[in-house]
Parts: structure tokens; sequence; C-alpha cells
């Protein structure tokens, strides 16, 4: 203001009002429904123990890592074929943020931590592990990707029976910044992601000096972690007396390759992506790429689900994270920004629409809570059969659930920032760019809806058996006496989940993805309302599950058995496409 004259923006550029920007809070400290959820499933002393190490985090994650995590969203990798002099380099070159955070992560023990199995722990290392992952993700540059890859691959050696061979187990779970190594996943190629074994084309041909070692020729067309030492991959081991193949998924053999093999292994290209802009994501050309096997010939697909499992419980708790960090700051923002003479906190409207997106969030919370905690009693020999066979049912669930949510309350959450949120330099892009992959990779929407109906046909029912059963032991228990009628609702929504898969079999595959999405979003009301029952539940707690269960359709129309008998579902599907190809010329 031009004091002189008293006129604003006379003889001056740009006015004196400046916005305050939203701060980032400690992300454990500010996440009030993460801490009474670890304050209720960890034994007390744990938790106390814990809280210590997550808050320092909770810090780091808002300064310092978060400042690594953004540098690698500006210094995105490139490709460097050759050096000056034109020899060849063919590496992929990251910039020292993102070295950093690969030492960061170590030293954290971000993976380290689920599989040391400290007594101290009693038996929650895994649950520990995934709860400090998921206040890494929005800070880490994606860092948290080759993360989730490492942990899997991990696991897959562990339960393969390779954890005491050959040394890339102590790496991949080593704190020493110096040894710790990362793994890549590479499944996709050029014909197909999903159907992973009409899609493998790659060749193993076995190397007559040594039984278990193969050469690979092939083409990897997604490989999210360039830049890592180690990868689990597929191929098709060539029978030697008759130089043919297996077709189908039991041609496939599980292999673990060591990425530096520069005359073996060519970076094509890096792809030019939407989001996960941080991440070196290429093409990879596999000549003669020496690799171990690690399953039974054959075994591939079955080896690498468990790879498969615990990447789609990370991307679950990125998924959840992301929601919670655009949460944080909007809620911040709020206080912040005065639109018709008040704080936009004050326009009910407004904190009604952050209060919907926080409802989805801690919903997704409590299905990714529920996963850990049952890993972690399957890790430490604990889960009866049937959490493990809930585990099995929730794994999918819980992944193509929240990856899917996270998109919408993430979206939301940008407009919360009106215009501002549609700012590179605020930051805030970002995070709905990465969010747009969450369903997508580590098996799509519709792809983990056909395994939640493969977790049921393989166990005849039991997973759905287990899902009953945890769902009927919070009716059973004392649950919060205001919530009672949400109990006759939650019993409602299963018995219609329940019911239409006993008797609508022959419809399920077409309806799979409502009917995941009805289980899921059941469960996730059952223990909603089991945290709202616990003796140190807070208002907020109480009202999460009364909305959920009352304000909500949790299970969707199409399920409903009328609608979808009548006429016959294949006449519907007759309608469907009916409406995708109208007008529409092959
Ligand atoms: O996207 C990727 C990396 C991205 C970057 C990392 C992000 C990490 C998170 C980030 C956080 C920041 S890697 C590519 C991911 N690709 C996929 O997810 C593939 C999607 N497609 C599927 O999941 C399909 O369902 C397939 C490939 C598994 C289907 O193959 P088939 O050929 O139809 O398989 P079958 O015949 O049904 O199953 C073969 C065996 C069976 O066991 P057996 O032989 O004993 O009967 C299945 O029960 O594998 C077993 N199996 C499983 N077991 C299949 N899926 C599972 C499972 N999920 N759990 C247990
Ligand atoms: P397709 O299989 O061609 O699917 C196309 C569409 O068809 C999808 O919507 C799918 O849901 C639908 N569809 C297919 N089959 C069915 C069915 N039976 N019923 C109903 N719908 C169906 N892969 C790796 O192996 N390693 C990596 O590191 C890696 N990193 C990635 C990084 C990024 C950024 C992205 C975007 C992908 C990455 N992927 C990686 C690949 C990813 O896993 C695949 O893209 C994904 O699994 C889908 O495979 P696709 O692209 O071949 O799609």
């Amino acid at each position: 203001c031009n004091t002189a004259i008293g006129i604003p923006f006379a003889k001056a550029k740009e006015g004196s009002f400046v916005q305050d920007a939203p701060h980032l809070e400690n992300s454990f400290e500010g996440d009030a429904f993460l801490k009474r959820n670890l304050e209720r499933i960890l034994p007390n002393n744990v938790y106390s123990d814990v809280k210590k190490e997550l808050s320092a985090f909770g810090a780091r994650v808002a300064t310092d890592i978060y400042k690594l995590g953004r540098e690698c969203e500006l210094s995105p990798p490139y490709m460097k074929l050759q050096d000056a002099w034109a020899n060849p380099h063919n590496r992929v070159v990251t910039c020292e943020s993102w070295k950093e955070l690969k030492r960061v992560s170590a030293r954290e023990g971000m993976v380290a931590l689920a599989y040391e199995r400290n007594p101290k722990h009693q038996g929650f290392s895994r649950f520990i592990q995934m709860s400090k992952n998921y206040l890494f993700y929005p800070s880490s540059g994606l860092y948290s990707c080759p993360l989730a890859m490492t942990d899997g691959a991990a696991k897959t050696l562990e339960v393969s029976g390779f954890k005491d061979h050959g040394g890339a187990y102590k790496n991949l779970t080593s704190r020493d910044p110096e040894r710790f190594w990362t793994s890549g996943q590479w499944m996709t190629e050029k014909r197909g992601g999903s159907d992973v074994a009409g899609g493998t084309e790659t060749l193993a041909v076995q190397d007559p000096n040594f039984r278990n070692m193969y050469k690979l020729y092939g083409y990897k067309f997604f490989s999210s972690a360039t830049d890592a030492d180690v990868a689990l991959t597929l191929a098709r081991v060539v029978d030697p007396a008759t130089g043919k193949t297996t077709a189908g998924t039991r041609g496939l053999s599980l292999f673990l390759v060591h990425v530096d093999q520069p005359s073996n292994l060519h970076l094509i290209r890096l792809k030019e992506k939407l989001g996960t802009k941080q991440l070196p994501t290429g093409e990879l050309l596999l000549d003669g790429m020496n690799a171990e096997l690690l399953s039974e010939p054959g075994r591939g697909v079955a080896s690498i689900s468990h790879m498969l499992n615990i990447t789609r419980l990370h991307n679950a708790s990125a998924s959840v994270s992301a929601m919670r960090r655009i949460i944080s700051l909007a809620r911040d923002y709020s206080n912040r920004r005065i639109a018709f003479g008040k704080t936009i906190r004050n326009h009910p409207l407004h904190v009604r629409t952050l209060a919907d997106m926080e409802l989805e969030c801690r919903a997704g919370f409590v299905l990714f809570a529920e996963a850990a905690r049952l890993l972690s009693l399957e890790e430490s020999g604990t889960a009866s059969n049937d959490q493990q066979q809930l585990l099995r049912l929730l794994l999918p669930l819980l992944k193509l659930y929240t990856g899917k949510q996270c998109i919408k309350v993430v979206s939301e959450g940008v407009e919360s920032f009106g215009g501002q949120g549609y700012m590179e330099d605020t930051g805030i892009p970002v995070i709905l760019r990465d969010a747009q992959v969450t369903p997508i990779w580590e098996g799509t929407t519709n792809i983990l809806s056909l395994d939640v109906l493969r977790a049921v046909a393989k166990t005849e029912g039991q997973v759905l058996v287990a899902y009953y059963q945890r769902i009927q032991g919070v009716l059973d228990s004392s649950v919060n006496p205001s919530l009672s009628e949400c109990c006759s609702l939650l019993e409602q929504y299963r018995s219609q989940l329940i019911s239409f898969a006993q008797n609508n079999s022959d419809q399920l595959e077409y309806v799979a993805r409502d009917f995941s999405f009805g289980l899921a979003r059941t469960l996730a009301g059952a223990l909603l309302l089991e945290h709202a029952s616990w003796s140190g539940a807070v208002e907020s707690d109480v009202a999460a599950a009364e909305r959920w269960l009352r304000q909500r359709d949790l299970v969707a129309q199409s399920l409903a058995v009328e609608k979808i008998c009548n006429p016959s579902v294949t006449s519907i599907q007759k309608l469907d496409e009916a409406l995708v190809f109208d007008g529409y010329d092959a």
C-alpha cells in the first residue's frame, strides 16, 4: 500500500498481501487417529517405546526428509548412455537426494525393522515397520516404491528358503547404508502386465555348468527401480532337450538377477509418465542376463505372489498416507485462508467437505492397520487359521479399495486449496499425480477384484467364513451402547454380501468390483466400530463409526439380487456393450 497517498498497488508491483502457506506438521504427532490406533493395538510397553521412535521420525518427515523428497520431484532421473568420450555408460542418473534417501532408509530400518523381529516388539515388528513406512511415504520422493519392492523381495527370499544363500537377503534387510541393497520387480512385458502368463516372452536358458543358473533373454517393459541392485523376475525355462517352453502360468519360473551386468542388461529408455517422475521407470532389454532360479520350475507366479502381497500392502500404506497428507495440509490451510470475512475453517460447508475426506481416510487406515496386524501375527507364528484366511482376502481388498479412494480424496483435497492447489510450486499437484498410479501398478482394480474371487474359490469359501467371524467378533464384543443401531446395519450389509456370494456364483465375476468394494467397506465399518468402542476412543471415533455405517451405502445397488438376475446377466452385458460401443466403428 502506498502509505503516502493511501492507495493500494500504487507504485507497487504486487500489493502487500501475502497468503500464509500451509505448514507441514510432525506427521506422527499430528495424526491423532494413527496414534490412538497404535495405542489400542500394541501392548502398552511396546507402544510407549515405539511412539518415541515414530515421533522423532514424524518430525524428520516434515523437515529434512521432506526436502530430500521434494528435490527428487524437482530433479528427476535421466538416462546417460555414453560419457563425453563415447564410452558406453548405459546408466540412469539420479539426484543426490535420491541417493541420500537410500541411506536414510537403511539407517531408519525401513525394511530391516520387519525382519529383525526384535523381541521387544512382542510379535508386532511388521506392524511397527509398516506404521513407519506409512509416515514416510508422502515425503519420501517415492523412495517408498523401491523400498516396497525390496521388502517384497526379502520376504520372497525368506519364504523360498534363500535367506542364508548368497547374501542378497542380508543386504536387502541391512541397516548399514554401505551394504543396503534395493530390489526391482520385473513382471510386466509388452504384451501385458495383468495377464502375466499371457504376456511373458522372456526365455531362460540353463547354464550347463551351474545347476541353478540361467541366462535370460527378453524385454521388460516396466522397471520402476532401474537403479536397484537386484530384481526378481519371471521367465520361461527352455527345455535343453527339446528347445521348447511350456505355455501359460505353469511355464513361468522365478529368478533373482543382479542388475550390475552392463553387457547383458541394456536400459532402452526411461518412460515419460503422468506422475511418479521421481522414479527411474525404464524399459530393459535382457540379453543373456545371468540369473538364479528361485522357485521350482513352473511355480514362478505362485512364488512371486509373496512379493505381490507385500508390495500391495505398501501400496495401501501409500494410498492412505497420501490421503492423510492432503488432509493435514488442507486443515492447516483452512485456518490460514480467509474468504467472505472469516477463515474458511469457519465455513461449515468447507469443514464438512474435509470431514468427508477424513472419514474415507480413517476407513482406509483401519483396513491397512488390520492387514499389517494380521501379517505381524502370521510372521510371528501366532496367527490362527481364520486370521491367515482373512489376511489372504484382505490384501487384495485393501489395495483395490484404498488405491481407488486415494484419488478421490486427494483430488478433493487439491480443490480445498482453491487455485493454489493447482500450482506446481506449492508442492500440492504432485500428490494427485502420484495418487493416480496407486490403482494401476501392483494389479489394477479389476485384477485385484478377480484375486478376491480367486481367494474365495481356492479356499472353498473359507476366507469368507473368516471374514464373517471377524465381524461377528466385533458384534459380540462390548460395542459402545450409543452405536447399537450400527450393529444391525453391519449385520445387514454382511448378510447381503455373503448371501450374494452363496446364491450368485455365476455372476460374481461380472460384479467382482462392486462385491469387493462392499466387502472392503463393510469390514471397514466393523473396524471403525471396534475402534469407537475402545475405552480410549474419543468423540470423533464414535462419529466416524456412526457416519460410516449410517450415512453411507456400503454395498452397491448392483448386488441387489433381482437387479443382476433379472433380466439375465448376459443380457445386461449386451446392454453394457451397447452403451460403450454406441457409434464406434472398429
Ligand atoms: O507394478 C509393479 C511394480 C510397481 C512399483 C512398485 C509399487 C509398490 C508400492 C508403492 C508404494 C509407494 S510390479 C507388477 C505387478 N503386477 C501385478 O500385480 C500382476 C497383476 N496380475 C495378477 O495379479 C494376476 O492375478 C496374476 C498374474 C497373478 C494371474 O495369473 P494367473 O496365471 O491367472 O495365475 P493363477 O493360475 O490363478 O495362479 C497361479 C498361482 C496359484 O497357486 P497354485 O498354483 O498353488 O494354485 C494362485 O493361487 O499363484 C497363486 N496366486 C496367489 N497366491 C496368484 N495370486 C496370488 C496372491 N495374490 N496370493 C497368493
Ligand atoms: P493391461 O493388462 O493391458 O490392462 C488394461 C485394462 O484391462 C486394465 O484396466 C485392466 O484392469 C483391464 N483388464 C485386464 N484383464 C481384465 C479382466 N480379466 N477382467 C477385467 N478387466 C481386465 N510392472 C513391473 O513389472 N515392474 C515395475 O516396476 C512396474 N512399474 C510401473 C510403474 C508405473 C508408473 C506404472 C504405471 C506401471 C508399472 N508397472 C510395473 C506395470 C504395472 O504393473 C502394469 O501396468 C499393470 O499391472 C497393468 O498391466 P498393463 O499395463 O499391461 O494393463
